[in-house]
């Protein structure tokens, strides 16, 4: 993406449609000929900074294209920091795209063009309006599916992650100071001053970043949602269970066994986290060539999910002639494909799911490691989303409260934060301390949370976060 930001932009502003409004956005250094134009140069001159102001928006032959409100931001008081004017229109998809084309008409002179996504934001970073974690949080806080989800980007956007970040900055340059003055004044050896005190400061600060830590990884829950995969053998419930959690008949369920064919993905609202449901094709040898291409479906949905919900049918024959309630959860066969659970992720988490006890007659919720429900009566099925949420790592309904709505890119750095700080405290060891080391360590810690708020990017990175942007913002 192109950074020049010496150029006016444009962009209708508001999503694509009929609505009441929409609004178009110019940003530039120097708008001033675009306001003259579209506005006629009498009501320009008359209009007051942040102010609204009725107005007609007209064409180069001074015909009118829409009559609506303007108003002019100037510079730095504005979203980019640039000189800004916005025209809120009528929401015709037609009226919106002409009062745009006369936007960029106007401002060909200064070399205007049309804004890329998140274009507005990239300037707003740039012009240090906000950090880039904060950039984020607008994009975040546009694409929220759950009410926590979009609290907690709002609170992002209002600097609350970005004011924790620099707190926790601030603590590692004292540290750092601390022992470099240590290299300074080689005659004065860090024992004597005070190795205990940064030994303290440095497990402090490695206590703070793994709070830090927790918080995202319970953010990057709420903002992205977890996979969740529904495997069994065919016509243990999988189906039927996908449709008990998600309050619809999203998925075909039949009583023959192979009914799903192909995976099956819905979004599920489970107390505020939005869980990602993929039903699969039940798994069995069969030399069906379409079924084993759902089965190899299955496989891969495995190996991509969060959490694997393992069903068996709680009437169906045990293997081995042992009852179900003796077979540990580990061994639980699935005849003809041993190996699947070779495929669940590493970080992944399984639970077991004895479905139909409406026919065998247990009872519903959790026993002896495995969960005890039937999707057709919905029996049990509140102790599976609890069970689900606790896996997701929230022990209550998920709240927005204390949590950062992180980002890969976020978590990634925070780990090498975590892992900088780990070495900075091996190197302060009384038996092996390297202070030059440990100072190494620290810098490169902060060069890692740096990259988070931006103070650190590289412009790659930069690009690949406002290209997700949505066009206008
Ligand atoms: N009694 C009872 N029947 C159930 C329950 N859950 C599912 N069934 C029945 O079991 C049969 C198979 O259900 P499905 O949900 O299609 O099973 P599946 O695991 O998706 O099967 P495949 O797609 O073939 O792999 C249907 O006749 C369902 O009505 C349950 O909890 N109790
Ligand atoms: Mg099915």
């Amino acid at each position: 993406m192109p950074h020049s930001d010496e150029v006016p932009i444009v962009a209708i502003a508001t999503a694509p449609g009929r609505a009441g409004i929409g609004v178009v956005r110019v940003s530039g250094p120097q708008i001033d000929p675009v306001v003259a134009a579209v506005l006629g140069p009498a009501l320009a001159a008359r209009l007051r900074p942040r102010h609204a102001t009725r107005a007609r928006f007209l064409d180069a032959h001074q015909r009118v294209i829409d009559d609506g409100i303007a108003i002019l931001y100037r510079a730095p008081h504005s979203y980019t920091g640039q000189e800004v004017l916005e025209l809120q229109g009528h929401g015709g998809p037609l009226v919106l795209r002409m009062l745009q084309a006369r936007c960029l008409q106007a401002g060909r002179a200064l070399g205007a063009r049309l804004a890329e996504p998140g274009e507005f934001t990239l300037r707003a970073f740039l012009n240090d309006r906000i950090d880039l974690a904060q950039a984020e949080a607008v994009a975040d806080l546009i694409d929220a599916s759950t009410e926590a989800a979009a609290r907690s980007a709002s609170r992002s956007l209002a600097g609350e992650f970005s004011a924790a970040l620099a707190q926790l900055a601030e603590q590692l340059t004292q540290a750092r100071a601390l022992i470099e003055a240590t290299l300074d004044f080689p005659e004065e050896d860090l024992e004597e001053l005070g190795a205990r005190d940064v030994r303290e400061r440095v497990a402090s600060l490695q206590r703070s970043v793994d709070e830090v830590m927790r918080r995202a990884r319970l953010g990057a829950v709420l903002r992205d949602g977890l996979r969740v995969a529904l495997v069994g053998a065919p016509n243990v419930g999988k189906s039927s269970l996908l449709n008990a959690l998600a309050g619809q008949d999203v998925a075909i369920v039949t009583a023959h066994p192979g009914t799903t064919r192909d995976r099956i993905e819905r979004s599920i609202d489970i107390g505020g986290l939005v869980l990602n449901v993929i039903d699969t094709a039940g798994l069995r040898a069969t030399a069906d060539e379409v079924e084993q291409l759902g089965i190899d479906r299955t496989l891969a949905a495995v190996g991509e999910a969060d959490i694997v919900l393992e069903l068996v049918d709680a009437t169906a024959a045990p293997e081995r002639g042992s009852p179900l309630d003796s077979i540990p959860p580990d061994s639980i066969p699935l005849a003809s494909i041993p190996d699947w659970r070779q495929r669940i992720g590493a970080h992944a988490a399984r639970i077991v799911v004895i479905n139909k006890i409406d026919l065998s007659g247990e009872l519903p919720g959790p026993n002896a490691g495995r969960l005890y429900i039937s999707a057709k009566t919905g029996a049990g099925l509140d102790s599976l989303r609890a069970e689900l949420l606790h896996r997701a790592g929230w022990d209550h309904a998920p709240s927005d409260e204390g949590v950062y709505l992180a980002r890969t890119r976020h978590l990634d750095a925070i780990g090498r934060t975590q892992d900088h700080l780990r070495e900075a405290a091996e190197h302060l060891q009384p038996a092996a301390l390297r202070p030059e080391l440990a100072a190494e360590e620290l810098r490169l810690a902060g060069l890692a949370l740096g990259e988070i708020t931006g103070q650190v990017t590289a412009d790659d990175v930069l690009g690949e976060i406002f290209s997700r942007f949505c066009i206008g913002k």
